[in-house]
């Protein structure tokens, strides 16, 4: 069967998107990829037809796959090698609940980063390095107050939400690190869970705030080896008594 070309849509930055990227990358499967601004990609991949409004949104050999979990599926489906998923059952469902719980954990980092922007936009344009949004980057975060404004309220970034948030990462870090010692992750041939999670961390470590407190953890050194460049940076913003949970 010949393949015709693959579209991935993302969003700059877009941690789920980027799981998406590496995923046909290990493939070798090309893609073109279409950068959309947040919030505006919502009727765009809607009106590409897709059922839902997230990205990253897959056209494949005239299939519309949605999701980043879905995307990994459709992929060892139509090219089994190589594999994304364990061919072991028991192994299989240890890494499919590993993707699933990264696929929640997902929104911890959205939620963070759409506080952090609505306080400072400037950081914004490091996450779109590379991005071709078809208006210059640095234009597009300057008027963009409504656009963060709304994909904060859309994400639940209200304080409470992102204090609880940081005050559970200690934990949601130890069962990252878990799983890499139960050979779950972090093996020599990254699975869907890797690339599930590994954007996420980086995402997280993109803030100058949480960076120290995951870097030499083997979930920081899985996720720099997975993603080996990740755009952006966040100088420190969160208040100093949200992080007292990490400290300890
Ligand atoms: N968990 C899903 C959802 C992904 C998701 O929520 N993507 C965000 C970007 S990270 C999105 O499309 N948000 C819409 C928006 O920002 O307007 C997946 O892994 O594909």
């Amino acid at each position: 069967m010949t393949m015709q070309e693959a579209k991935l849509y993302v969003i700059p930055g877009s941690h789920p998107s980027r799981s998406a990227m590496l995923m046909l990358d290990r493939k070798g499967i090309p893609f073109k990829r279409v950068d959309l601004m947040p919030v505006i990609s919502k009727g765009v991949v809607r009106a590409q037809g897709f059922p839902g409004v997230t990205v990253p949104a897959l056209k494949l050999n005239g299939r519309k796959i949605q999701g980043s979990r879905e995307i990994a599926r459709e992929l060892d489906h139509i090219q089994p090698e190589p594999a994304l998923y364990p061919a072991d059952p028991e192994k299989r469902g240890k890494v499919e609940e590993a993707e699933a719980w990264g696929d929640e954990f997902q929104q911890k980092p959205r939620r963070m980063s759409w506080w952090a922007f609505k306080r400072d936009r400037s950081p914004m344009v490091s996450y779109s390095e590379g991005a071709r949004l078809g208006v210059p980057v640095g234009l597009a975060v300057k008027t963009g107050a409504p656009i963060v404004a709304i994909a904060a309220r859309l994400n639940g970034s209200t304080d409470e939400n992102v204090r609880a948030d940081l005050a559970a990462l200690g934990e949601d870090l130890d069962r990252i690190d878990g799983w890499i010692a139960a050979g779950v992750i972090g093996g020599p041939e990254p699975n869907a869970a890797d690339f599930q999670l590994a954007p996420s961390i980086r995402l997280l470590m993109s803030f100058d705030d949480l960076r120290p407190f995951i870097d030499a953890r083997p979930c920081g050194e899985m996720a720099k080896r997975i993603v080996t460049d990740f755009p952006g940076r966040t100088p420190p913003i969160f208040p100093a008594e949200w992080l007292e949970g990490l400290r300890t």
